[in-house]
């Protein structure tokens, strides 16, 4: 994971310094001994203990020095500064793919172009056609990968386009002859961002529907319309695609375009091993060209000998071959799910009382949720004082005597400090049902320190789950620096349980650690970590991620009923 990190590192530098001009020996070193560092089989860390760095090849004293200084401090401060001093569109310009440092600082010399946008201005008037080593073809490619730069950069989250296509699928119902209105696309696979919207539908009339589509109350400009589809902005940057199909091909269209496009290649070479070839359309026998519809996607997978592969897991990641032995996983639902682990309440940084959030879980039809606010040292949040949480277990006792069928579990959310002690003393940890210990304070350390931290938490008897795991927030945030793998193997060993959090900004473990948590035996906890009642309803966004993960409803521990779950809590 360092040796990525310094590598790219090491690149960028190459690129800033060609930027600036420098000489070319240094630009090359800088590349060369990112290249070495990349393909290496060791760990930088475990180099560096053995005083080794130059014996890597391109790496001299002066770029050992740098490597050495990003392992003790967690950055180069050269980089750093050669980054403030490149103006912020010219290191942005170096991201559009096909524009290397000596062509942007071409175009800046020649053309004044310094920020992307003024690229795409300078393109599209052809100025750049005209210059030495460019052409139609050039200038036409530049536009295209700014297209793609900024369709990269403004992936929609989950939570955000979720709702915003829900909300259109209920107009379109409404629509007169409008038939099977589903999702395709990342939607439907319940990825954790989306490029845009896709919606089919089959109609008799696809035109009306069409017309109808575009002239939405929310349909801010319309992109494209054609007699059977329509791509529109909603929401000033979100891009919804209709499609009005055949009703004979649904099953099919609708397969293909809920993609992925892994998944599609994956499946079309399974056709072509059945002896068929498969397009958007239809099924075809290649021996006598007799074409085959399948109005739905069930009858598609079956016919090639599958099992119906849910979305979710459509990502050529294993799924296919799992398929056709039979062998796919029963992935967790929504309706398996018992209760909620890891709420707030207006004692610490939540909008609704215990009464409320209650009442709300009850709604859902749970058995039980814990009340988890924060602890004292998270002053921020309003943690509570080691007196207020004893207080607040008297009520809950009291509550609980009120309440018919539903339990309500003392819990925390204990903040892990830096040095990884927790922030409540045993004996009060002791007197919780559920203990959430998370990280919200010191995300700078480095990779070993939190690692460390996170695991010496969960060596604690009492900690049953860790909070959102990685610290990262979709679009805002990255992971602060931890070894998940590590984390992983500890919550195996300690038998300490994942939470995978459902609030979708923060969906933590995402797919892929969830997948990795599942694998090394780890169970997890899909939590929303609500501060009010609204925030209940994303338990729908980590029960999606649950399933990307290919998680099944006995690797989550929240499915068990009650007493199942204070047996596995140790507290039966
Ligand atoms: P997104 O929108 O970037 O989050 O990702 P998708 O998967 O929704 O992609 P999108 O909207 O471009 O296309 C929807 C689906 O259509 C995609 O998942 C698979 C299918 N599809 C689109 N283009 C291709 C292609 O070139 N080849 C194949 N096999 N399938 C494609
Ligand atoms: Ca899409
Ligand atoms: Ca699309
Ligand atoms: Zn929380």
């Amino acid at each position: 994971m360092k040796n990525e990190e310094v590598a790219r590192l090491l690149r960028e530098m190459g690129d800033l310094l060609e930027l600036r001009g420098e000489n070319g020996f240094k630009v090359v070193a800088y590349r060369r001994a990112a290249r070495s560092v990349e393909s290496m089989k060791t760990d930088l860390d475990e180099v560096t203990r053995r005083g080794d760095l130059e014996s890597i090849p391109g790496v001299g004293k002066a770029i050992a020095a740098k490597i050495d200084e990003y392992l003790r401090t967690g950055k180069i401060e050269s980089h750093e500064r050669l980054f403030r001093e490149t103006p912020p569109g010219m290191a942005e310009l170096l991201q559009i793919s096909g524009l290397g440092p000596k062509t942007v600082s071409m175009l800046h010399q020649k053309l004044g172009v310094s920020t992307v946008a003024e690229l795409e201005a300078a393109a599209r008037e052809h100025r750049v056609r005209r210059l030495p080593r460019m052409g139609p073809t050039s200038e036409k490619n530049i536009l295209r990968s700014i297209e793609r730069w900024k369709k990269r950069s403004d992936r929609i989250p989950l939570g955000v386009a979720l709702p915003i296509a829900q909300k259109i699928l209920g107009s379109l119902k409404k629509v007169a002859g409008i038939e099977n209105l589903t999702l395709a696309g990342s939607l439907r696979r319940g990825r954790e961002t989306v490029g845009d919207v896709d919606i089919l539908a089959t109609s008799s009339s696809p035109e009306a529907v069409i017309r109808a589509f575009v002239e939405l109350s929310g349909v801010e400009e319309v992109l494209m319309k054609g007699p059977t589809k329509a791509s529109v902005i909603v929401d000033e940057t979100v891009q919804v695609d209709l499609r009005i199909v055949d009703h004979r091909s649904f099953g099919t269209v609708i397969q293909y375009f809920t993609g992925s496009k892994e998944h599609n290649v994956k499946l079309r070479h399974v056709a072509l091993s059945k002896g068929y070839s498969l397009s958007e359309y239809s099924l075809t026998r290649v021996a006598d060209g007799e074409e085959i519809f399948f109005d739905r996607e069930e009858d598609l997978y079956r016919h090639l000998g599958m099992e119906w592969i849910p979305p979710e897991i459509r990502e050529d990641q294993g799924e296919v071959e799992a398929a056709l032995a039979r062998r796919l996983p029963r992935l967790v639902e929504v309706s398996d799910i018992k209760g909620d682990l890891h709420v707030h309440t207006d004692w610490s940084d939540g909008l609704h009382t215990m009464e409320d959030m209650v009442y709300e879980a009850q709604r859902l039809g749970y058995e039980y949720m814990a009340f988890c606010d924060h602890s004292h040292g998270l002053a921020i949040a309003n943690g509570l004082a080691i007196d207020r949480l004893v207080e607040k277990m008297d009520l809950i006792a009291g509550l609980n005597d009120e309440v018919e069928g539903f339990s309500i579990l003392v819990g925390t959310e204990v903040e892990i400090r830096a040095d990884g002690k927790l922030d409540y003393p045993d004996e009060i940890l002791g007197r919780c049902d559920v203990v959430v210990a998370s990280v919200h304070s010191g995300y700078n350390q480095r990779e070993r320190e939190m690692t460390g931290r996170i695991i010496e938490a969960m060596e604690s008897e009492h900690v049953d789950v860790i909070g959102h795991p990685s610290g990262r927030k979709i679009g805002e945030r990255e992971a602060y620096e931890v070894d998940l793998e590590r984390v992983l193997e500890a919550a195996a060993r300690t038998g300490t349980a994942m939470e995978i959090n459902a609030h979708p900004s923060r969906l933590d473990l995402n797919d892929r650690w969830s997948r990795r948590a599942k694998e090394l035996g780890v169970k997890l906890a899909i939590n929303t970590d609500a501060h009010s009642t609204c925030g209940l309803s994303a338990m729908e966004y980590g029960v999606k991620t649950a399933r990307r993960g290919w998680l099944e409803k006995g690797d989550v521990i929240n499915t068990l009923g009650l007493q199942d779950l204070l047996r596995y809590l140790h507290r039966g």
